[in-house]
């Protein structure tokens, strides 16, 4: 257990410019709403809350930025600039919480914040490993990605893949202590992988359990492979970057690219369960709820009250 003292630091990132919807910035506003503090401290922790982008400016929705392109030969990003400094605050914040031995919750947002949040985890914790939980294998580089956007990048980033077509406003995770390596990321729950990123997954070797290996193995199973690959001496702490679009838009309807054929809610949450009990998880990050994007206010309860089930099975929560 990596916080005997039982400290967590929520970072809100209301961050949507690695993405073109709208609302996903509300995301931290409805999760504390909701009752994620409260939550977290009746489970014993000692909760405090960090702002990164307050008064940045950084935290506007789509149409109020004014949209970039940066293209070079066959790469492109969408909004490097505005993307670029807020991954930078983001880190910069996550770093000095994890460097304090205070556990870093960090809710988005849009999935471009994972690369802050990696290499901010990484810096104090040069051996840590990461489980991705995500439809998406969001490790698209300039020159694979099919749209551009930003939150289909950051594993990439921070594993610094094709580091010579990024925008100069990433140059800030070149100061990151440690890059991600290959067998430290294992996949769960993927669904909808771009054919670049097959290719990348493939040649690098990554552990990618797709649903296809939830159906066969079954989630526990799954979850004590990714474990044992990432992390063969079991004493490693493990990071979390929960997509909420890993789960059957059944029940996180209220996200920017659903796809169908996710993970039961009971199957979402057991995978933090699992690693919880492990006594090795040590970062989280719960991403990609978008209240505007609810059709009606079931979908949008729904959505926001698995984020905060998420985070509450991570730090303890138990069923009986
Ligand atoms: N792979 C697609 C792209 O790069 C879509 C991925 C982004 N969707 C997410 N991230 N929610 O997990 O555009
Ligand atoms: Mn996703
Ligand atoms: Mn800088
Ligand atoms: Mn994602």
């Amino acid at each position: 257990n990596f916080y005997p003292n039982k400290e967590v630091t929520i970072i809100s990132a209301p961050f949507s410019a690695g993405q073109r919807n709208g609302g996903v910035e509300k995301g931290p506003k409805y999760l504390l709403k909701h009752g994620l503090k409260e939550d977290l401290e009746a489970l014993g922790w000692k909760v405090s809350l960090e702002e990164p982008l307050k008064d940045s400016g950084l935290d506007l929705p789509p149409s109020e930025i004014s949209q970039e392109i940066f293209e070079a030969g066959n790469s492109r990003m969408r909004n490097p600039t505005i993307v670029g400094q807020a991954t930078e605050k983001i880190f910069e914040t996550v770093k000095s919480v994890a460097h304090k031995k205070v556990f870093p919750l960090t809710i988005g947002g849009d999935h471009a914040i994972g690369m802050s949040t990696l290499a901010g985890f990484l810096d104090a914790y040069p051996d840590a490993c990461v489980l991705w939980i995500d439809a998406h294998a969001d490790i698209n580089t300039p020159d694979t990605s099919p749209s551009g956007n930003l939150h289909g990048f950051p594993v990439s980033f921070a594993m610094g893949l094709k580091r010579d077509l990024w925008h100069k406003q990433f140059d800030w995770l070149d100061n990151a202590r440690t890059k991600l390596l290959a067998n430290r990321i294992a996949y769960i729950g993927l669904r909808d992988v771009d054919a670049g990123e097959k290719v990348i997954l493939r040649e690098l070797g990554i552990a990618a359990y797709s649903m296809y290996h939830v159906d066969k193995y079954g989630i526990a199973k799954v979850v004590e492979m990714a474990l044992s690959k990432i992390n063969p001496s079991g004493k490693s702490p493990v990071h979390i970057s929960y997509d909420v679009d890993a789960l059957d838009p059944l029940f996180t309807p209220a996200t920017g690219t659903p796809v169908r054929g996710g993970l039961t809610f009971r199957e979402g949450m057991y995978i933090v369960e699992a690693v919880a009990e492990t006594g090795n998880l040590a970062a989280l990050d719960i991403v990609e709820c978008n209240p505007d994007l609810a059709i009606s206010n079931v979908h949008e309860f729904d959505t926001i009250a698995a984020g905060c089930a998420i985070a509450k099975s991570a730090l303890g929560e138990t069923l009986v």
